[in-house]
């Protein structure tokens, strides 16, 4: 009891504001002929709280790369054998739409050598020997780059819950993961009910803090585990792993109860604001990401004809 307790108390009052991106460390990979210097940096860049995958094997730091999706690459480019440049090349043909910025190293400090990193594709080039000190900053730069990247790119600007562009990257991963793995999820579209009224009566500016206290208040109800997005105007999906149809619904169902409770203040008015659900829970791989929203968006409809403010499954 007390340890559900201590669940129920955290999940409500820290998880709220902290972000999955947050929670997660930067990590950094990095590839090296030299295993001394390696370990060096390895060292210095883990002294920042920075997790770091280090390989001296070109072949294997590539599969890596596509495996462990970094937040920056450092490529040393001075192998005795191999190109070093080679790695950049191969990397930048895969280069799908996520930013990595890649940082090289190299001995051959020269004019030519560095025109032909930038060319390459790299974001920063530093030169043998190596100040620790200086090597960290620079990298401590191209992380926060890559932060805010991410930031702009996945989060919707008004309620700062994820976008619609990453709703589909994580709606294909689970399915993925489904596949594999077996691991049920179920997915909730929530419109809130009779939105155009509120622009009509109190205008737009209230209408988007409606709107921004809604995706608060879903971040500070839902499990840390579950994710919300903003589909699109006033409606929200959240993903919510390893919950069946019936668990779905009771979790999307108590935080309609509340919310519809809450008073919001405006002009001398009271008023309240409600929202519809369609829930589906997803076992079938073979559905792909559009099918899956339209499934939700099925339920989502059933629960307005009924006749709003309820969840439907
Ligand atoms: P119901 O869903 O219950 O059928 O009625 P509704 O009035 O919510 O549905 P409808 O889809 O007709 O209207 C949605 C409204 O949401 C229309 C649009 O102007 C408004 N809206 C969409 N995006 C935003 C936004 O970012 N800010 C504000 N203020 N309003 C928005
Ligand atoms: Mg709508
Ligand atoms: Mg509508
Ligand atoms: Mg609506």
């Amino acid at each position: 009891v007390s340890l559900s307790y201590q669940y129920e108390h955290f999940k409500e009052t820290d998880l709220k504001k902290v972000e999955p991106s947050d929670i997660e460390l930067p990590l950094v990979q990095m590839i090296c002929e030299d295993v001394s210097m390696l370990i060096l940096l390895k060292e210095a860049m883990e002294e920042n709280g920075w997790m770091v995958m280090a390989s001296s094997d070109p072949e294997k730091a590539l599969s890596l790369y596509y495996d462990l999706q970094p937040d920056c690459l450092v490529i040393d480019i001075d192998f005795t054998e191999a190109d070093g440049f080679q790695i950049l090349e191969k990397i930048q043909q895969h280069n799908h739409k996520q930013f990595v910025p890649k940082v090289i190293l190299s001995n051959e400090n020269n004019r030519h050598t560095r025109i032909r990193a930038y060319e390459m594709g790299a974001d920063d080039f530093i030169g043998k020997p190596i100040d620790i000190e200086e090597f960290s900053v620079r990298i401590k730069r191209q992380l926060e780059r890559k932060h805010i990247f991410d930031q702009s790119v996945l989060i919707d600007e008004l309620t700062k819950v994820y976008n619609r562009r990453f709703l589909f990257d994580t709606l294909e991963r689970y399915l993925k993961d489904l596949e594999r793995t077996n691991s049920v999820f179920s997915i909730a579209l929530l419109d809130l009910d009779y939105f155009k009224n509120i622009n009509d009566s109190y205008g737009h500016l209230i209408g988007d803090k409606v709107l921004e206290a809604f995706a608060d208040f879903l971040k500070a109800k839902l499990r840390g585990s579950d994710i919300v997005f903003r589909y699109g105007g006033e409606e929200f999906v959240i993903l919510l792993p390893r919950t069946n149809s019936q668990e779905a619904i009771d979790v999307i169902d108590r935080v309609l109860q509340e919310f519809k409770t809450i008073q919001f203040h405006e002009q001398g008015k009271t008023f309240n604001v409600s929202f519809s659900a369609g829930v589906f829970m997803v076992d079938n791989p073979a559905l792909g990401s559009q099918d899956t929203l339209k499934m939700a968006d099925h339920a989502l409809y059933e629960a307005k004809e009924k006749g709003r403010s309820r969840v439907h499954g």
